[in-house]
């Protein structure tokens, strides 16, 4: 089985910047924790983050081409305002899961809207980095 993590923009800055929302780890603690949980799970993961719109619609759309069985994904900002996410994901007709470290249902309004929402089966928010690797269990949950 094979699962993508994709992250979005400004994840990069884990830990350097917001610890109070966002907490005190790095993106570099983030990709261990997830590299960690995969093989104790038997899965293949690939972990990726851009800050651009674009290089995340082509790497929905590489998995694609290179068989993924599943998606994690934080699209960051976009989340709030990426029809071209939501179409990327709608056409590969991958499974995808939807994460966010914080709590947005507690936030402001604007991130209230989820686009990707509207394809994800489903949701995950204000786990910490905690809500990846349990993104990665509903995933692994529905594809055996
Ligand atoms: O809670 C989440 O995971 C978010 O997807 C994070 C996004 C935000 O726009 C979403 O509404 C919720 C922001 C990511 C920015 O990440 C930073 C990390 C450290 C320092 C500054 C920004």
């Amino acid at each position: 089985m094979k699962i993508l993590v994709i992250n979005g923009p400004n994840l990069n800055f884990l830990g350097i910047r917001e610890p109070d929302i966002y907490g005190k780890n790095t993106y570099r603690d983030l990709c261990a924790l997830l590299e960690n949980a995969a093989k104790e799970r038997n899965v293949d993961i690939e972990i990726f983050q851009s800050n651009h719109e674009g290089e995340l619609v082509e790497k929905i759309q590489w998995a694609y081409f290179h068989k993924v069985d599943g998606i994690v994904i934080n699209p960051a900002a976009y989340t709030h305002t990426s029809v071209a996410i939501l179409d990327a994901l709608k056409a590969v007709n991958i499974p995808a899961v939807e994460v966010h470290i914080s709590d947005v249902d507690s936030r402001e309004d604007f991130r209230q809207i989820s686009y990707v929402g509207k394809y994800c089966f489903k949701r995950i928010a204000g786990e910490g980095f905690d809500g990846y690797v349990h993104a990665m269990d509903v995933l692994i949950d529905k594809l055996k």
